[in-house]
């Protein structure tokens, strides 16, 4: 089938409005029977009176109008599966029978089993697969629902809302009725019916009123839901107090499964989570898990303001609410942590995701604007430009305009849209008009694809004791826009002496200095400043904890990136300097690899790195991050031709050679930095273990052979995951034989809980080593074709071996001998026919084609050409692959 491009421009209000639904369903595996009755009226702004009521896989039984039952010639079912009803003037009242099949549905859209239970997902166009529905955004419904099932098989029957009636029914079945308080879209609709178990607690809420909220697991899976219920709490309290935001429900559950291709649904009072995103314990989840869990329990509790009260016109507006509440994630994680280096470390984190994410996204065939113009399919636009880039757009409004000034417009925001959908300029207005500032050529932001770069230009006048720093922005062309306006970019910067310390800052035309930073704002293609009483030639900094998502080009000179590194008070820039400087080291030896040639440690680099290393007033989670060398992804992404092979080599001598060089250094630090014994996950802890496993991983690589033992002996007695897993992947990547031995007795002790034979899968797949001279790719291959516990319908599964190893084994994916691509091929054309979400993710991996070497870069474009040739791809796949190509 040809798939339609949909375009933004073409977007026309509804025909008609849906007053109520009420949902009856009966619940069978194979034979699921929905019954649904709809309250319809037209809208009087529109002449088409042609009501679309969408549907996918759906069998119909009847239709039934006022009463009275459609004949087939009284509505056409188009090939697409929609049904549309002609010439509806006035409200009626439709009533539509039809039948599914869970069972078989193994795109986990619409309604699905896990496990034996069943499950929901909407977003963005899954409802049609469980009725006939004008299944778009903009149309909000009362929904009731009322769910039948036989008692054994789901002793607990969920929907959106609250619980009105419950009782049981002949046969040992049983029903539940359900009524949602609020009108919502159909895609905030959820079913949730099954074994489960809770756990639950009465929260009190600000207002007065107390709230009921759940955990709902597979019975096992009960004691790894308190840490979710806490954060849960923290999220709640955190909206009422950061943005006045507070819970308009009596009761607010969340779900885990594990059959979940993203991360986790904020349906209105029932959120699905992918049980990575919620289930922990020390013994299950690492350090990361539980920061996560915590970013995704509050991402989807957010999104019941930011997305549900007021939710997106159409899919084109995504941003509006994803980037919005990533933004509102990452700060309410900020503000758990308390002081301001442990923020700055999760600020970084952050931003090396979108560095690596992100920024090779906007410079791929996929690029898009955070608002796209249009799509194929919808599925492949929940893109890390929508909601990473997205966030960025959010924060530097809130650079711009202050806290203060960012709140008064989110509160005006939601006061005029609540209970409506809305679009990206209904929100910038209620920005601007809140702080009465004009914002129109900030819009660009959400027009305008690719990562802008700002090159700095700086002179030092002595006679005059002037600073001038000017700015040029340029962004390059993305697919179908090749030239660009300047973007309105705030560049926070500030100015430090040769003493270490920040000067006073005052512009030309100020009479006096204010403030030692200063957010300057261009918007124009270039602009100067020119700072005055500057006595000394000063070392700026320079886009201060990242403070627009752009590429700083300036040519700092290694002294001044150690001089950074050491001095500077912005501990985002401090350890970026430390980046900078390790990318310098690591091109150098890239290219002495490349060259032949003895591959050696930049001098400065190596400096820097010492006195990090040793320096005792920053604390061991700043150190861990700020030392810790660049992803291969990130070194490639500053290559003009990726050779992933030189990034794996230099990356591995130089591990090797500071191992080597620092041991004793490093060896003190480990010890230095012993966790306290019984585990949290909190931050201070979490940054000793970060930074023992740094000093472990370089202490094995110089050759230290007893680091050897004692990761051995962490992996036996460690009782927490985060340490054991550190332990393990150090021996897997050294040439020691042991890993056979200790990835067996992994397997055998963690077999049985998901959870951790994923972690398993991943450790293999992102080997840096062969295994036994068997190339990662055969070890990956034999895993998808014999270990009876890898399941393709299983998105985990597929994400944390497949996926894995072609996103982040670049060395070993990307072989010469185009086995890495031969593997996708046959993986992801197979993954298409179970999941078509799925597959395209995969496909994503070869989108940098061009930029490889040569001879990969030919295998990869045969590796598409070939999967584009094949016949019934899914529109997702064919999308990427088809844009991949252009
Ligand atoms: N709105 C969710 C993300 C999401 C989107 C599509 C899905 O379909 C498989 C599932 C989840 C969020 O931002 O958390
Ligand atoms: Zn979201």
């Amino acid at each position: 089938m040809a798939s339609a491009t949909v375009y933004r421009k073409d977007y026309i209000p509804p025909t008609h409005w849906v007053d109520s639904v009420h949902l009856e369903f009966d619940l069978h595996p194979q034979q699921t029977h929905v019954h649904s009755t709809l309250i319809i009226r037209p809208n009087e702004d529109r002449i088409n009176n042609d009501l679309v009521l969408n549907g996918r896989d759906l069998e119909l039984v009847r239709i039934v109008m006022d009463g009275r039952e459609l004949d087939r010639t009284e509505y056409t079912l188009m090939p697409n599966g929609d049904i549309v009803l002609r010439g509806i003037t006035k409200e009626i009242k439709l009533e539509i029978e039809n039948i599914i099949n869970p069972q078989a549905n193994t795109s986990l859209m619409g309604l699905y089993l896990s496990k034996g239970n069943f499950m929901t997902q909407c977003e963005a166009e899954g409802f049609r697969r469980i009725t006939y529905y004008p299944d778009r955004p903009d149309i909000s419904a009362k929904f009731t629902v009322r769910i039948n099932a036989p008692k054994s098989v789901c002793p607990v029957l969920l929907s959106n809302g609250n619980l009105v009636e419950e009782g049981e029914l002949d046969g040992n079945w049983h029903y539940t009725c359900w009524e949602d308080p609020f009108p919502k879209p159909s895609y905030l609709f959820a079913l949730v019916a099954g074994n489960l178990k809770c756990r639950e607690e009465k929260f009190q809420l600000k207002n007065g009123k107390k709230a009921l909220l759940q955990i709902w697991v597979e019975p096992q899976n009960l004691d790894k839901t308190e840490f979710a219920l806490e954060s849960l709490k923290r999220a709640i309290a955190w909206d009422e107090e950061r943005f006045g935001l507070e819970l308009d429900l009596e009761r607010f559950m969340i779900v885990a499964t594990d059959d979940f291709t993203m991360g986790a649904m904020e349906n209105k009072g029932l959120n699905i989570f992918n049980s990575r995103c919620v289930l922990a314990t020390p013994e299950v989840a690492t350090d990361r898990d539980f920061a996560r869990i915590e970013s995704v329990i509050g991402h989807e509790y957010f999104h019941n303001w930011t997305g549900n009260r007021v939710t997106c016109r159409d899919w084109f507006q995504l941003t509006l609410k994803e980037g919005l509440t990533v933004f509102r994630e990452q700060e309410f994680a900020a503000d758990m942590l308390g002081d301001s280096t442990a923020r700055a470390v999760k600020r970084i984190e952050d931003v090396r995701y979108l560095r690596d994410r992100q920024f090779t996204e906007d410079a791929g065939p996929m690029a898009h604007p955070i608002r796209p113009e249009s799509y194929e399919e919808i599925n492949n636009f929940y893109t890390t430009t929508v909601y990473e880039k997205g966030a960025e757009v959010i924060r530097m409004l809130q650079t711009l305009l202050g806290k203060d000034g960012f709140k008064r417009g989110l509160e005006q925001y939601i006061r005029d849209h609540d209970g409506s959908s809305a679009t990206c300029e209904d929100f910038l207005n209620a920005m601007a008009e809140a702080n009465m500032r004009n914002l129109s050529q900030f819009t660009r932001w959400y027009s305008q694809a690719g990562t802008p770069h700002v090159r700095v230009r700086t002179h030092w006048d002595e006679r005059s004791a002037t600073y001038t720093i000017t700015l040029s922005q340029f962004c390059p062309p993305t697919p179908g826009q090749t030239k660009k306006e300047p973007f309105f970019i705030p560049f926070d910067v500030a100015l430090f002496n040769s003493k270490g310390k920040p000067i006073a800052l005052q512009l030309q035309a100020e009479t006096n200095a204010k403030g030692t930073s200063r957010v300057l704002e261009l918007t124009d293609e270039e602009h100067s400043w020119v700072f005055v009483g500057v006595k000394e030639k000063p070392i700026p900094s320079l886009a201060r904890n990242f403070s627009a998502p752009i590429i700083v080009d300036y040519n700092y000179s290694p002294e001044e990136l150690v001089f950074l590194s050491q001095c500077d008070n912005d501990a985002f820039n401090r350890a970026h300097a430390m980046e900078e400087l390790s990318l310098l080291c690591i091109n150098e030896m890239v290219s002495d690899y490349e060259r032949g040639t003895r591959m050696v440690i930049n001098p400065h680099y190596r400096n820097a790195f010492e006195s990090m290393l040793t320096d005792k007033s920053i604390s061991p989670a700043f150190k861990a991050i700020a030392l810790t060398l660049p992803s291969e992804t990130r070194i490639a992404e500053a290559q003009p031709m990726i050779n992933p092979i030189s990034i794996r080599a230099a990356i591995r001598s130089l591990r090797e050679q500071l191992g080597r060089q620092f041991s004793h250094l490093i060896m003190r630090v480990f010890d230095d930095n012993a966790p306290n014994p019984v585990y949290s996950p909190n931050a201070a802890d979490a940054g000793k273990r970060a930074m023992r496993a740094f000093c472990f991983e370089l202490l094995l690589a110089g050759g230290n052979a007893k680091s050897l033992l004692r990761a051995r002996q962490i992996f036996e007695t460690s009782k927490n995951l985060t340490e054991r897993l550190d332990a393990l992947r150090i021996i897997v990547n050294s040439a020691s034989p042991t890993k056979f031995t200790l990835l067996e007795a992994a397997e055998t002790e963690w077999r049985n809980e998901p959870l951790l034979i994923n972690k398993w899968f991943t450790l293999q797949a992102t080997a840096t080593v062969p295994m036994d001279e068997c190339p990662i790719v055969d070890v990956v291959q034999n895993l998808v074709e014999r270990y009876p516990g890898y399941n393709a319908h299983n998105p985990n599964n597929v994400y944390s071996l497949v996926l894995a190893f072609c996103q982040n084994n670049l060395a070993e994916f990307h072989r010469p001998d185009g086995v890495g691509y031969k593997f996708w091929v046959e993986q992801v054309l197979k993954l298409d026919r179970i999941n078509p979400q799925v597959s395209s993710r995969l496909a994503r991996c070869l989108d940098g084609w061009r930029r490889y070497t040569p001879e990969c870069s030919k295998l990869m474009f045969s590796a598409l050409k070939y999967v584009y040739s094949q016949p019934n791809l899914s529109t997702d796949l064919k999308e990427v692959v088809g844009k991949a190509l252009n």
